[in-house]
């Protein structure tokens, strides 16, 4: 089926959705942005069966899991270079964000996140175990993420701007506003959301996330 029609994107202001939402509009890429409300899940159901954002629309294709929403978009743009230039980017690039979305994501902020998703112990004792043992795995993860960042920079890869920095965007603002992490203590991750916040699509994708916060 051609990857082709009207695009829109699901998103929820503080979530992982910034990623796509950020590659959008860097990529120049039209289309609606589209604010879920999880009070009423409901309403994501009826597109995502996993009631989960990021949701990515093309005509009729519906695309989910933020790696291949961002192979999607790189299709439609591949002039950003968003997997790099030639194999060897590529492979790292999806190295990468098989490591964010797997152990990062799923493995380790998923349980803090929810912990009652991840035990039959629900007692207060039970949850507050997980919480604290899942709070501990994120942080190991945050280190590595730390070490096996480019030394040299600018980006995770070094020379070449690729949609793993946008990807490290999600959960900086985790580890900093859920978890209330002093972040600085990764420099070179620190450098890198600096750079992305400078740029004109942050401030765009943040601005829409702004927009679905305010009282309607
Ligand atoms: N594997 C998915 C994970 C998506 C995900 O966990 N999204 C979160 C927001 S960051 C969500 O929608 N959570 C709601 C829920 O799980 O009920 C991906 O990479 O897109």
């Amino acid at each position: 089926m051609a990857l082709s029609g009207k695009i829109g994107l699901y998103f929820f202001p503080g979530s992982s959705s910034i990623f796509p939402h950020f590659l959008l509009y860097h990529c120049n890429i039209p289309f609606t942005p589209q604010a879920v409300r999880f009070q009423e899940p409901s309403s994501l159901i009826s597109v995502n069966n996993k009631a989960q954002v990021p949701v990515l629309v093309i005509g009729d294709n519906v695309v989910t899991e933020n790696p291949a929403i961002a192979h999607a978009i790189n299709i439609l743009a591949p002039e950003k270079h968003l997997f790099g230039h030639g194999p060897a980017e590529f492979i790292k690039v999806c190295e990468w964000m098989n490591w964010i979305s797997a152990s990062l994501h799923a493995q380790a902020w998923s349980p803090y996140k929810r912990p009652f998703r991840f035990t039959t112990d629900q007692s207060a004792e039970g949850q507050a175990a997980l919480l604290a043992k899942s709070e501990q795995n994120v942080l190991e993860q945050f280190s590595r993420l730390e070490k096996t960042l480019d030394d040299k920079g600018p980006w995770a890869l070094g020379e070449t701007f690729t949609a793993v920095d946008v990807f490290l965007l999600p959960f900086f603002r985790l580890g900093r506003d859920v978890m209330k992490t002093n972040m600085e203590v990764y420099p070179k991750w620190t450098q890198i959301v600096s750079r992305l916040l400078e740029m004109k699509a942050a401030k765009q994708a943040l601005g829409d996330e702004e927009a679905a916060m305010k009282p309607s």
